[in-house]
């Protein structure tokens, strides 16, 4: 395995996001990133590198470029707003919900942000721009291993990616690292790829980026939408239009599920990622399904990690593994090297 590590991940430090009318700590801290860096010096799996530097061409094949503009102008235009909201990171407070239009772009700096951002747990910082960009270049150079050969390879960044989409972000998440990895194998001559998704929640940015595609098979087991975050995507009725028709699988399950359940599960992604035939697999890893996780309600044990990696290697698939949620910070390096160790050993 070839890990590819962010060194800019902790540019971007969330203070605070919204929660039932409250402003409260953020979950998606730098920690998160050096535990898994930590247990992977403990437990080595190969070479820990830095990314090489990618150009925009390869981001602006999910993302679209007003999108980016704004992300890597936001926060200069906060401060210009008041320099005192240095002190304040950006969350939105006002959306283009029901019959309101998001065909007219907004000279306003709060209804843009209300434009581009979903929720208001995701705050924008001083330096997530710059930790999100070197983000991709991990993702870039991970896919890049797999398309030269290796069989493993392992974008280890922060701030996640799998919920974000072409124009929008929001779930903790700004570019989609999973979706930029899985293009990059398309256009590095891999003919299908699948993207399967761990993370407890539902990963609504990647489904959308390739919703109506059929060379990019998507797979997600993840908390029922009927009461999980992000709730308004994620059923298993959503199968993929167009030429996507039946190149999207949604497995939901409740809140609650211990592994043996959440196994099945992962096998009957797995059965359909091969009945699809492709090159290469992408996968979202979030560590979310832990049981200590605090937002997030299955209940893998730490042991379990292990055999979700063996069982992924049955596949016999080049894998570019893309770090996502995981919140319990004090196991997740613990858990996610479980993973990595069951994935490369078996
Ligand atoms: C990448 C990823 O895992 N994103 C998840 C975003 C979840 N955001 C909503 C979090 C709601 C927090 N609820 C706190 C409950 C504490 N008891
Ligand atoms: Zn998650």
């Amino acid at each position: 395995m070839i890990t590819f590590f962010n060194h800019l991940h902790a540019a971007h430090q969330g203070r605070m996001e919204m929660f039932r009318g409250r402003l409260v700590p953020c979950y998606e801290v730098p920690n998160r990133a050096d535990y898994v860096l930590q247990e992977l010096q403990v437990r080595p799996l190969g070479a820990v590198q830095q990314p090489a530097q990618w150009a925009d061409s390869h981001i602006e094949r999910i993302h679209e470029k007003p999108y980016l503009d704004f992300l890597c102008t936001a926060w200069d235009r906060w401060l210009a707003l008041d320099s005192a909201n240095a002190e304040v990171d950006i969350l939105p407070s006002v959306w283009p919900g029901p019959t309101l239009r998001r065909d007219v772009q907004p000279q306003n700096f709060s209804a843009q942000v209300g434009l581009y951002c979903f929720d208001a747990g995701t705050p924008l910082t001083a330096g997530t721009w710059q930790a999100a960009r070197a983000g991709a270049d991990c993702a870039l150079s991970a896919a890049q291993a797999v398309l030269d050969g290796e069989k493993l390879s392992f974008a280890l960044s922060r701030p996640p990616g799998h919920h974000a989409g072409a124009n929008f972000y929001g779930g903790y998440c700004f570019l989609n690292n999973a979706a930029i990895a899985a293009e990059h194998l398309r256009q590095g001559g891999a003919e299908k790829v699948a993207v399967l998704d761990i993370d407890y929640h539902h990963g609504n940015g990647t489904q959308a980026c390739f919703y109506d595609r059929s060379d990019v098979f998507f797979a997600s087991v993840h908390g029922d939408p009927v009461t999980e975050y992000p709730f308004y995507l994620g059923y298993a009725d959503e199968t993929g239009v167009a030429a996507g028709v039946g190149a999207n699988l949604n497995i939901p399950l409740p809140r609650g599920t211990d592994y043996a359940r959440w196994a099945q599960a992962l096998d009957a992604a797995l059965d359909a990622i091969t009945r699809y035939g492709v090159q290469a697999l992408v996968l979202s890893l979030g560590m979310d399904t832990f049981e200590g996780d605090p937002i997030s309600g299955f209940k893998l044990r730490s042991d379990d990690y292990f055999q979700v990696g063996a069982r992924l290697a049955r596949l016999a698939l080049p894998v570019v593994v893309i770090f996502e949620g995981g919140y319990a910070v004090r196991e997740v390096g613990i858990n996610a090297v479980n993973l990595l160790h069951g994935l490369a050993k078996a």
